[in-house]
């Protein structure tokens, strides 16, 4: 029995452009319930959390915009994803910005003793208050779900850390920050870099993070950032870094993934139809969620 439950995270606190709230709908738009229907015995469409309009949060100290409204969505987040699980659903996220991922992971993890992340990205989102250029808390949920941040958004769900940095692999990277090197290397989290890409080719990138992973994670968490594409490929999002992974290079690693059986929960994160293409990046959004479940051209 395939149970899957769709929850749209409408959510652009964790950034500075607007827009990235209506990814839940540019998705929707795009059929994602349709197509994925083909795939499980059941697709529940969940809706979206609650956030609301708020007024940001200005606070000049703390090099943290949002903070307090971030760990407060992120918590309604966090029971909605962890509800899906209880009820044998697979959780598919629809962002919103990447600090989705803060309720995603906290709502995951308690599920799992060794929970594996692929962190599908032009960035690390490895910053804290301390390294962050931007004080975007989009740049941070990744140094947070191994517990370093703030205890306000550590400590989501009411337990941290969610994830061991050796069960990380970080694939599409071209843009970090000089603490988010550091922090990789202290912590020897796995990167697989546009470098690794090109130099070994998609399919052996996929073939060694799956091997890695398989080994000592009991489920695995895709969080799919779509600036992790190149731009001329995803062109609706925030931040997006020249020199990206290709639409087919995407599909091929969703597909491996698929063949492997490992993933246990996604999310799809940073579309921003504001700043899209007619909606193309959400299209490729979902043209990417079928791979990953299992859809086949013959
Ligand atoms: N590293 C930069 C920062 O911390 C830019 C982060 C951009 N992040 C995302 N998520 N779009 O990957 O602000
Ligand atoms: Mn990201
Ligand atoms: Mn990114
Ligand atoms: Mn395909």
């Amino acid at each position: 029995m395939k149970k899957l439950a769709i929850i749209g995270m409408p959510m652009d606190l964790g950034q500075m452009r607007r827009g990235v709230d209506m990814g839940p709908s540019a998705i929707r738009y795009a059929g994602v319930t349709e197509r994925l229907k083909e795939l499980f015995d059941e697709v529940h469409d969940k809706g979206d959390i609650a956030v609301g309009r708020p007024e940001v949060e200005v606070d000049p100290v703390s090099n943290l915009r949002n903070l307090n409204l971030i760990a407060e969505k992120t918590e309604l987040l966090a029971n909605e994803v962890d509800k899906a699980i209880e009820d044998k659903a697979f959780p598919l996220v629809l962002g919103g910005d990447h600090s989705i991922a803060i309720g995603t992971l906290a709502g995951v993890a308690k599920h799992y003793k060794n929970l594996g992340v692929i962190w599908y990205d032009a960035h690390g989102d490895l910053n804290t208050a301390e390294t962050s250029p931007t004080g975007n808390i989009h740049g941070m949920p990744l140094a947070v779900s191994i517990g370093l941040g703030h205890p306000l958004l550590t400590n989501v769900g009411g337990y941290g850390p969610k994830v061991k940095a050796e069960n990380i692999v970080i694939i599409g990277a071209r843009s970090l920050d000089d603490g988010e090197r550091e922090l990789i290397k202290k912590h020897g989290i796995k990167v697989y870099t546009m470098h690794e890409i090109d130099r070994l080719g998609m399919t052996k990138v996929m073939e060694e993070a799956i091997e890695y992973l398989s080994e000592k994670t009991d489920g695995v968490h895709l969080s799919l950032d779509l600036d992790g594409l190149d731009p001329h490929d995803a062109p609706g999002v925030g931040t997006p870094v020249i020199g990206g992974i290709s639409y087919r290079e995407s599909h091929l690693a969703m597909e491996m993934l698929a063949e492997s059986g490992i993933i246990t929960s996604a999310e799809f994160v940073e579309v921003n139809p504001i700043l899209d293409d007619k909606n193309k990046t959400a299209s490729v959004a979902v043209a990417l969620m079928g791979s990953l479940f299992g859809e086949k051209l013959l």
